[in-house]
């Protein structure tokens, strides 16, 4: 659709073929994509976001499944974005194999979409956040962001929440350590599921061991929750928590603190993406390696090179 304002409309009345249409745009990079959010960019708030992290396998994905089915009964909508950056991009086809809520695909009330790797620009993270803006314009009530992993690229992805869950699993002693490393600092909330399975007990304890020992403040300690997604069981607590702790971030005005350090993050990255970007239209490979040859041959240094690249970038070179 050529026009910005009819496609906007379509959004706002939440008609899905067209949130699926701009999504397509956002993760193809296409210049409409960001017309679209620009035009909604006013409508767009209200949705409160959830990110769910966590290693593969760890039962993410049914425990979202079961979030949103708790949510659907709340009689609040609910949109679920999946992003897998070890997967290729393919177009949201990678969620059929994945999930199956065939339930909740075709309920009105629930928007379901994946995501994998972007181009080398690393644009996932605003891809994603992109997509939860259009979600968020449909009026979907929650947005639920559920990452693979716990490298810098999920950090970035559900950083981007007004919650973050972290799952963990029983018996992932090494998961925990690397947990220690990673991940620590965006957590709001732990959730051990499987907790079906022996071990779970002893996880949550290392678990409030390592928060006790980190350097939260007493009353701002995430808490460590036990769930059996395939049961559905602890669900609805989980569900409470994070609203609590959502309406708690309202009162105190931490909620909107941290919407701002987002909106910084936010432009900070799409003004990197778009400088690699330009960097990558002015620059072309040959160039490079002519340089490399140069650079081998101690003829010249990469900081005199990249410093002449740069005066190429401003114009100033010939
Ligand atoms: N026993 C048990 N299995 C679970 C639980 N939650 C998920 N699973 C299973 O764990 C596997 C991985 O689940 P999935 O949701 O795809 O994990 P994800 O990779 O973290 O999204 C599947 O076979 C699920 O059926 C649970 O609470 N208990
Ligand atoms: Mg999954």
């Amino acid at each position: 659709m050529n026009n910005i304002q009819e496609f906007s409309k379509e959004i706002k009345k939440g008609n899905k073929r067209f949130i699926a249409k701009a999504i397509t745009l956002i993760e193809n990079e296409d210049k409409q994509a960001t017309e679209l959010i620009n035009s909604l960019y006013e409508f767009c708030g209200n949705a409160k976001t959830i990110g769910i992290t966590g290693p593969p396998g760890a039962g993410k994905s049914t425990l979202v499944g079961e979030l949103v089915k708790h949510i659907r009964s709340l009689d609040k909508t609910c949109g679920l974005i999946l992003v897998d950056p070890s997967s290729p991009f393919t177009g949201g086809a990678i969620l059929g194999d994945r999930i199956r809520m065939p339930e909740l695909t075709n309920d009105s009330g629930v928007f379901i979409r994946s995501m994998g790797t972007r181009g080398s620009l690393g644009g996932l993270a605003k891809a994603t956040r992109d997509s939860v803006k259009i979600l968020d314009a449909s009026g979907y009530d929650y947005v639920i962001i559920e990452t693979v992993g716990i490298g810098q690229a999920e950090t970035d992805i559900v950083q981007t929440a007004d919650a973050v869950v972290v799952v963990s699993v029983p018996g992932l002693g090494d998961h925990i350590q690397t947990l220690k490393a990673g991940i620590m600092e965006i957590a709001d909330l732990f959730v051990v599921n499987k907790a079906d399975k022996d071990g779970a007990p002893k996880t949550a304890r290392e678990l409030r061991l390592m928060i006790e020992m980190s350097n939260y403040a007493v009353e701002e300690r995430p808490p460590v929750l036990l769930t059996d997604a395939l049961s559905g069981t602890g669900i609805p607590e989980l569900f409470t928590k994070i609203e609590a702790f959502i309406e708690n971030n309202l009162k105190s005005g931490k909620f909107e603190s941290r919407r701002k350090e987002q909106l910084l993050f936010e432009i900070q990255d799409i003004l990197d993406y778009n400088v690699k970007k330009y960097i990558k239209t002015k620059i072309d490979k040959d160039f490079y390696k002519s340089k490399v040859e140069e650079i081998f041959n101690r003829e010249t240094t990469p900081y005199v090179v990249t410093e002449e690249l740069f005066n190429i970038l401003l114009n100033k070179g010939e």
